[in-house]
């Protein structure tokens, strides 16, 4: 048994959820009838009543509270509160409201996505993120969630995962729309850059003390072979464009190649409160001529180390550590916004939390900054296009029944939430 690990005073312990992904019925948006073509999800699944948050979000938010945590984030869905252009649901926003009250009398600090990953079928239909008009239709957006949750929460994501979104949706083409050109990838990238910074000022204008971010996803990229210099070349090549090109925006305010020209945005500087970092695996990076579509990157898990599913990549606890000690540079609050593993069985979930706690536990002794920690995720949910044979919950979930089965791993995380630290007998 090892010494118990105490976290500061204050720590915010939560997991993170996202609209699609647990409300169930978000017809309105480019998933919906997206899912229902076959062969774009991968168990022919789709995400039909979710965990049916829209109606018992309550439930699930209370058994949270009861283990302790103090913190949710979770995302409003635009296609919810506009379904068509310009016009609002109010009885949507009102929804939103009563789930934002009912986190505060549980003892739930609220952190709201604006974004994540979905958009209003009418958007998509106007060309989505390719298309500029996006950005003031965002704005739009941004200021009527702030005007109607901004006295129940001060925490914000503008948007989560940009380069993921991007990649999936543009460069890969696996999710909606489907395309396939790193030339739309980097256009899609710079316009979410630039609604993030509009998005930024219209939450400061309507709430000034508001702390705004991203929820940016990290991997760590180690070369396959340390001594080979084309190995390091390429794993630095797919660090800067996956890690840094994003937030270097965010952060210097400049466009930097291949997001641009190195071009300055007004008012883009230095635009993020908080990082925020949503981290899970790490990928060894060999030279491979034979793929240049992959920027000449063959991309794998060290042999014999504990991975997910098929290409999910290798779980690698140190990462958290090296990305937080590498975010304590911009000298903001840091936040781990996302943090799991898929694992339909809970074998590997318990150590996988654990060990990642260790390991960030360390950056804070070290001076790190964290502020909070979300677990991805609460209940199982709806994957994107691994649909339900991918499950992430602390909580099992019959998607049939809706039935709830706490985990083991959502045990020990109550355990930890309770003790504001990693208690001596689970180390
Ligand atoms: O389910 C997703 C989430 O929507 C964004 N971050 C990664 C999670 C697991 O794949």
């Amino acid at each position: 048994m090892g010494k118990e690990l105490r976290f500061p005073p204050g720590f915010l312990w939560g997991t993170a959820t996202s609209s699609h992904q647990v409300e169930g019925y978000n017809c309105n948006n480019d998933w919906w009838e997206w899912e229902r073509e076959p062969g774009h999800i991968r168990d022919g699944s789709t995400s039909g009543a979710a965990c049916d948050w829209w109606n018992r979000a309550e439930e699930d938010l209370k058994t949270a509270a009861e283990m302790g945590q103090n913190a949710h984030r979770f995302s409003v869905e635009w296609s919810r509160i506009e379904p068509q252009e310009g016009e609002w649901d109010e009885k949507a926003l009102a929804r939103y409201r009563r789930m934002v009250e009912f986190m505060h009398q549980v003892g739930l600090k609220p952190m709201i996505t604006l974004h994540h990953f979905t958009n209003p079928r009418w958007l998509a239909e106007k060309g989505g993120w390719e298309n500029r008009e996006v950005l003031p239709r965002f704005e739009r957006y941004v200021a009527k969630v702030v005007e109607t949750l901004g006295d129940l929460c001060d925490l914000w994501c503008t948007i989560n995962e940009p380069n993921v979104y991007a990649y999936q949706s543009y460069g890969a083409g696996i999710w909606p729309p489907q395309k396939h050109s790193l030339r739309l990838v980097f256009r899609v990238l710079r316009n979410m850059a630039e609604a993030h910074t509009i998005a930024y000022h219209t939450i400061h204008r309507l709430q000034p003390e508001a702390q705004v971010g991203l929820a940016y996803n990290m991997r760590i990229f180690d070369p396959a072979n340390p001594s080979s210099p084309l190995d390091r070349s390429i794993a630095k090549l797919l660090d800067y464009l996956f890690n840094r090109l994003f937030l270097k925006a965010v952060t210097e305010g400049k466009l930097a190649f291949p997001l641009g020209q190195g071009e300055v945005i007004e008012k883009m500087a230095d635009t993020v409160d908080f990082s925020g970092v949503n981290y899970y695996v790490r990928d060894l990076v060999a030279f491979d001529i034979t793929r240049p579509g992959s920027f000449f990157a063959r991309r794998f898990a060290t042999p014999g180390a504990e991975k997910g599913p098929g290409d999910w990549g290798e779980f690698y606890p140190e990462g958290l550590y090296r990305l937080v000690r590498q975010l304590t540079v911009y000298g903001k609050p840091i936040y781990i916004t996302e943090n799991g593993c898929p694992d339909n069985t809970d074998e590997k979930r318990p150590r996988f939390l654990i060990n990642h706690l260790v390991a960030l536990w360390r950056a804070i002794q070290e001076g790190a900054p964290v502020k909070g920690y979300f677990f991805w995720t609460l209940v199982d949910n709806f994957e994107w296009a691994e649909g339900w044979s991918r499950r992430f919950g602390l909580i099992a979930l019959d998607v049939k029944t809706q039935r709830r089965t706490m985990r083991y791993s959502g045990e020990i995380y109550a355990r930890i939430c309770k003790a504001n630290a990693i208690p001596g007998e689970v180390l």
